[in-house]
């Protein structure tokens, strides 16, 4: 029973968290209280990144009873949860949402203002959480929020990786790479959970034991024991609905490590091993759909794999003691893309080898629990592993691997197509050849439960074009989750004058419900709600371009047509698409000196990775490129070129509530799904896009008129592929487009000139392997109506309503629901506060 004096702190407490959401005076106090206690220092000395820490450490209070609550409130009703694996999740900065999402965002700027500070300034003290390389990162970190939000029992669990994403330097216009050490000081919002710790064993051999009744069993004994440190970062739910968990490994040397070594006065050599396992967490690999093919790629893949099934496994027995009769009810296992494809033989092992329980069953539990989310067509994504790396450093599951494959290929394959080897060498996970491969997607398509594509588009050519075989073998496993993103982060956060008119015009409400910002679009023909929008929009470009001369030295207009392209560099994005129409509006603009075009402004933002010579020409050509026009006096400022250095999550937050076009120019089949469209959208920008991923979704909502679609469809690539593609027929055949190509390998932009034919070279005499130059024309042309569109201020501003108050269907509340309703199965629990 609880004493009177825990009833009566319990009361105390939620006073205290009521007054604290509501009462300026009693955050205010919270703040410097925090600033003295937690932080150590006075309102004197204290540096901005004290007041921000004191300022997350007052949220805190908040974030972590709510957390109690929703944990609570699961473990007493045994829920039913999902398991989100992922290497990456792009969290960015928390404050701001984390404010927004408890609704004391006003009362601390008003707090912290009262105090003499501006909570804006403070939030930029916040280093980005760039814990994954794009949209499939940036999806998972999304799909968290949503969870949160609609109170789904669920964790995230990732890699606690030292450095993310490389901080990108922009140096006499190349790319240089610095390490991102995000939280080389700490990091406030996450808390260390030593009571969970994992040991995960690596390398060594397999010893097979006949018992006396000539039953066999496989034990392996490995060489190296590696402890993961679970760090846990809580994800508020809009208006504090549940505060759901993600949980990142940090892998460090166990405390028996080499102890041998160190015993025989090896203490420097057991140093090096320490360092080597510490290795393991240490960077995130920064290829963004390409396989990096490496052995600590593949030890960080099983690493967090395997930690977070044993965590699963952990919980699950506290009230179900080792009977895994109601494993599969209680779990389901997401895995995005085939990073943690390495769970499945893991969970095999762990179930038959270490739990005692038969192959048949422990199959069957595993092909109920895992589902697989494809994120790519891109053949040099899909990842492979030699099988040498497995036997060095998972011999047991290569053993369960083979297993799992003989059953398949003799039971399965053989009852559907007897005989047929080349089907059986087709769905084989092991390929031939000189260098055998296990191949982790078929091994992802075999256990798993469901199996989906990220738009419809890209789920039908994941059926008909990467799993053909495999999609008439089980029809039903296949199915389409299309991406969303969160609106509470990309629009109530990152723009509150859009915001302020959606509760006017939708109520409150409309983070929740995305749907009903379609009351907006009754009025997007009304010249006063046109103008109202269009001045938000004008606003935010004010921002945007003081941000852009800090950052970049250019004077931009904010009157300009502001033109964005923001993403990951790769040939198949196309920025060098973008980059020839920019050559073309400078090369007729310097012909005719008397032209008068819509003012433009091109804004670019990209990290290539390090080692993708061409992308990081591409970079070197939009800065060097850019250089030269902006410092034209004849073309009279009617065209600026600027390339944001170090793009990512934050700036992205500043950069698309400014947007008028969005670029989205990727060879049709291409983007899987694309997730920045969405944002564009919402935000009232202009798709000036390909019928590629999530495009055309996108379109059909908001409107083809609405919208600049140009360019090759999925078929039309398909069939000029098939005819013969030759980039020459186009440049022979196009004098703007040779024009602008050939200036490329000139010297008129820069002395490096060879940096720049090499853009050229790849055009034609590389074969151009993503159209570049076969949407040339189509994509001048986009850009044509583009600019006739912006000239008339009415018809834009409602085509820009009618954009940002279609794009309900992508929140990811929607794609959460989908999830939830075809796949996980799971109920929602509402959260009171009961403990
Ligand atoms: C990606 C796709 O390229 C992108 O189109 C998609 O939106 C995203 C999330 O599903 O996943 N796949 C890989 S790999 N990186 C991505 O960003």
């Amino acid at each position: 029973a609880e004493t009177k004096a825990v009833a009566a702190a319990k009361v105390d407490a939620r006073a205290d968290k009521n007054s604290l959401k509501l009462d300026v005076n009693v955050f205010k106090e919270k703040i410097v209280h925090h600033l003295r206690c937690t932080i150590g220092t006075s309102e004197k000395k204290a540096s901005k990144l004290a007041w921000w820490q004191a300022l997350v450490a007052t949220a805190n209070e908040l974030i972590f009873d709510r957390l109690t609550q929703t944990q609570y409130t699961h473990a007493t009703k045994d829920t039913r949860a999902v398991h989100y694996l992922s290497a990456e999740f792009l969290m960015g900065r928390l404050t701001v949402n984390n404010l927004v999402s408890l609704e004391v965002y006003n009362t601390a700027k008003s707090a912290l203002q009262e105090l003499g500070i501006d909570i804006n300034e403070l939030c930029e003290e916040e280093t980005d959480m760039a814990l994954g390389n794009g949209g499939l990162g940036r999806l998972a970190a999304c799909f968290m929020d949503s969870l949160a939000t609609l109170a789904y029992p669920s964790v995230g669990y990732g890699i606690h990786y030292e450095n993310g994403l490389f901080r990108q330097e922009i140096r006499e216009g190349r790319q240089i790479e610095r390490p991102d050490s995000w939280r080389e000081y700490g990091c406030p919002w996450e808390v260390c959970r030593p009571e969970s710790v994992q040991e995960v064993p690596i390398g060594g051999f397999v010893e097979t034991q006949t018992a006396p009744d000539g039953s066999i069993r496989k034990v392996w004994h490995p060489e190296h024991m590696i402890k993961g440190v679970p760090w846990d970062i809580p994800v508020v739910g809009f208006r504090g609905a549940s505060v759901t968990i993600l949980r990142l490994w940090e892998s460090r040397p166990t405390e028996s490590f080499n102890w041998d070594v160190f015993n025989a006065g090896g203490y420097v050599d057991a140093q090096n091993e320490k360092a080597a396992v510490e290795t393991i967490s240490k960077v995130l690999y920064p290829n963004d759909s390409t396989e990096a093919g490496k052995m600590l790629r593949l030890t960080q893949q099983y690493f967090f794999s395997s930690c977070s099934l044993r965590d699963i496994l952990r919980r699950y027995n506290r009230t179900h003691f080792h009977d895994y009769g109601e494993f599969a009810k209680k779990i389901a296992i997401q895995l995005n893309d085939t990073h943690p494809v390495i769970a499945i033989p893991e969970l095999m092992r762990l179930l038959v080898d270490e739990e005692g329980i038969s192959w048949d069953a422990a199959w069957e539990i595993v092909t109920e629990v895992f589902s697989y989310t494809n994120h790519t067509l891109l053949p040099e994504a899909l990842e492979k592993w030699p099988v040498y790396i497995f036997e060095k450093l998972l011999p047991r599951h290569l053993e369960i691997i083979y297993e799992i494959n003989y059953r398949f290929l003799n039971e399965v394959v053989e009852a559907k197509w007897s005989g047929d080897d080349e089907k059986k060498r087709k769905l084989s996970i092991i390929e031939e050849g000189p260098c055998k491969m296990v191949r982790m997607a078929n091994l992802a398509v075999i256990a798993s439960r469901k199996i989906n594509g990220v738009a419809e588009i890209h789920s039908k050519l994941v059926r008909e074009n990467l799993f053909p075989e495999f999609s008439t073998l089980w029809p039903d496993r296949f199915c389409n989750v299309t991406n969303g993103v969160t609106p509470r982060r990309w629009m109530l956060a990152c723009n509150p004058g859009l915001a302020e008119l959606y509760n006017e015009i939708a109520g409150k409400d409309w983070p929740l419900h995305l749907d009903s910002c379609a009351a907006l679009r009754p009025y997007a023909d009304d010249p006063q709600i046109q103008k109202r929008f269009m001045d938000i929009k004008f606003k935010n470009k004010v921002a945007l371009a003081a941000e852009i001369k800090k950052l970049c030295g250019v004077e931009v207009d904010p009157h300009a047509m502001f033109d964005v392209q923001i993403k990951r560099l790769h040939e198949y994005k196309r920025q060098h698409l973008n980059l020839l129409y920019i050559l073309h509006l400078y090369r007729k603009l310097l012909a005719d000196p008397a032209m008068r075009i819509v003012p433009q402004v091109f804004i670019f933002g990209a990290k290539a990775a390090p080692a993708y010579t061409l992308a990081k020409n591409i970079i070197y050509a939009i800065n060097v490129i850019g250089d030269k026009i902006n410092n034209d006096y004849r073309i009279r400022n009617q065209l600026k070129v600027v390339f944001m250095p170090n793009y990512r999550v934050s700036l992205a937050e500043k950069i698309i509530p400014a947007a008028d076009i969005s670029e989205q120019i990727s060879t049709a089949g291409y983007e899987a799904s694309g997730t920045s469209n969405m944002k564009f959208s919402m935000n009232g920008a202009l798709t000036l896009g390909t019928m590629d991923g999530a495009n055309i979704e996108i379109v059909a909502e908001a409107g083809v008129e609405n919208n600049f679609i140009f360019g090759m469809s999925v078929k039309d690539v398909q069939e000029l592929k098939a005819k013969g593609y030759n980039p020459w027929d186009f440049y022979n055949s196009n004098q703007d487009l040779r024009a602008v190509v050939d200036w490329l390998d000139s010297d008129f932009f820069t002395e490096d000139r060879q940096a720049l034919a090499s853009i050229k070279h790849s055009l034609l005499e590389g074969g151009d392997p993503y159209m570049v130059l076969a949407d040339f024309a189509s994509y001048c042309a986009a850009h044509k109506r583009a600019e006739e569109m912006y000239a008339d201020k009415a018809r834009w501003a409602h085509a820009a309503i009618m954009n940002s108050a279609s794009m309900g269907k992508f929140s990811s509340d929607r794609s959460i629901e989908d999830y939830v309703h075809n796949i996980w199965k799971l109920k929602n629990y509402e959260i009171k506060d009961e403990i």
